[in-house]
């Protein structure tokens, strides 16, 4: 069987997208709180305001990761439910949420993973100028050190960003997430130095505040362009596709940001794309940045193509009728194989698997059940590509679905679901779906049954 023993079998959610009680208790306005509240932003006007009241109802919450067997439960923090204004003040409720939330984890035996930082940017820093500023760094510093002051005691693992690919790229370049905004090259190239001394502040910050040694890695996503076939020839291809700084796209790939922080400076195509516009940092900035992680965590959605769409618009992994998700995402679970191969292959870091799953079309039918029969399939395709990545001597720590729970799906609204629980958002009623269940299996089985149901094709 390719699962380690202490393989962390488990599932992921953001403060964002389930907390709800979003001026409770000294909490502040994150930009996503803020823009969320303007027409237009989401659709049908949906908002994080309640969300699946997860800020109330954790004890349920963490009663039926329980159920499912969890090992391990990544969540983030609400910066500014912790420090209303970003910097400065820090509010005791907040802290004491997430506290109280460890604790009760710890108590049903799964392991806590926390997030710092997935998107909400307070507000009140949003209006200093947010990831322009050069002060942010400072900003994220200081935050971490208030966090992991008062959780590293029993958080022993953690993140520092959730896909810049995402919060940059989408959010600080094409407009198309908070704060909407498109910026020019020399203002994202801005971003991004800023960026890489946040990361590298706050990991010295966890470093230094952290009560036990501490795991520390970060969540990026980012184009893995599946090979043609698995010649060698067709493999390098996709390898050096995945690793590509495309002109306009660059945020959105994997070595933009991972270069600098894993292997401590910017990849050949960087320098050559910009010159001496690149960041340029002294000597001990690069020490910090590239200061070592101890696993390479990755957000794992779809595989792209790493040759060119053939004039019918379709490629080998998207041909006609080929499965998709409810988001038309395509699903390949060969992309659970590469990944892994690829990151590991280029930054030699044990890999985490900090995200995956599919959006379905899930509702409760007439049997009081949700059958999910799509999700257990796709589940069960990509865990056997990740077993085959373990088994080709790829480190692999630990895979956390997407998600634990139906949530807010950003711009998307409540329509797409994620979860691996149902959740009713006119009662706040949760149902376990078939999936969960299948789920409880495998980690009881420690992945073993997952190889039980293999039939031919
Ligand atoms: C993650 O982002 C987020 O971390 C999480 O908060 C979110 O809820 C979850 O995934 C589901 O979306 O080009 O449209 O065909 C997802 C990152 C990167 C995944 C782009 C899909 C290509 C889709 N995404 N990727 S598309």
């Amino acid at each position: 069987m390719p699962f380690p023993k202490d393989f962390l079998w488990g599932a992921s959610s953001a403060a964002y997208q389930v907390e709800g009680a979003y001026l409770e208790d000294g909490k502040k306005e994150s930009i996503w709180d803020h823009f969320s509240h303007e027409p237009g932003r989401i659709v049908h006007g949906e908002t994080g305001d309640i969300a699946c009241d997860h800020y109330h109802r954790w004890r349920e919450d963490v009663a039926l990761m329980k159920k499912i067997g969890l090992k391990s439960y990544r969540f983030s923090i609400s910066w500014a439910r912790v420090l209303p204004d970003g910097i400065g003040r820090v509010n005791e409720k907040g802290l004491q949420f997430y506290s109280d939330l460890v604790d009760a984890l710890l108590e049903a035996g799964i392991e806590p993973m926390v997030t710092l930082y997935h998107w909400d940017l307070p507000q009140a820093l949003y209006e200093q100028g947010g990831w322009k500023n050069p002060d942010s760094p400072k900003w994220f510093e200081a935050y971490a050190r208030v966090v992991a002051r008062r959780l590293s005691d029993r958080v022993k693992r953690w993140i520092t960003f959730n896909e810049p690919q995402m919060f940059i790229g989408l959010g600080l370049q094409i407009g198309a997430m908070a704060p909407f905004e498109q910026n020019d090259e020399d203002t994202v190239l801005r971003i991004s130095r800023h960026f890489y001394l946040a990361h590298g502040r706050a990991v010295s910050a966890l470093r230094q505040e952290g009560k036990q040694p501490l795991m520390i890695g970060m969540a990026p996503t980012g184009d893995v362009p599946l090979p043609r076939s698995n010649s060698p020839e067709d493999v390098e291809a996709a390898r050096k596709a995945s690793f590509a700084v495309l002109p306009g796209a660059y945020t959105l790939g994997n070595s933009w940001w991972a270069d600098p922080i894993f292997l401590g400076r910017f990849s050949s195509e960087a320098e050559a794309l910009f010159g001496n516009r690149l960041p340029r940092f002294t000597r001990e900035e690069w020490d910090m940045i590239a200061q070592p992680l101890d696993f390479y965590g990755f957000n794992v959605y779809q595989g792209a193509v790493s040759y060119p769409a053939p004039q019918d618009g379709y490629q080998e992994d998207a041909y006609q009728g080929s499965p998709k998700t409810t988001l038309d995402w395509n699903v390949t679970p060969e992309v659970m194989y590469y990944a892994p191969k690829f990151f590991y292959e280029r930054y030699g870091k044990p890999i985490m698997i900090t995200e995956n799953g599919m959006a379905g079309m899930d509702w409760v039918s007439l049997d009081g059940h949700v059958h999910d029969m799509q999700r257990i399939d796709f589940l069960h395709r990509y865990l056997l590509s990740l077993g085959k990545a373990i088994e080709d001597g790829v480190p692999v720590l630990g895979y956390h679905h997407w998600s634990i729970m139906d949530n807010l799906e950003w711009s998307r609204g409540y329509d797409p679901r994620f979860g691996l629980i149902y959740v009713d958002y006119r009662t706040q009623k949760r149902t376990l779906k078939d999936s969960a269940a299948w789920y409880a299996r495998v980690i009881q089985t420690n992945g073993e049954n997952l190889y039980a149901h293999e039939h031919d094709e």
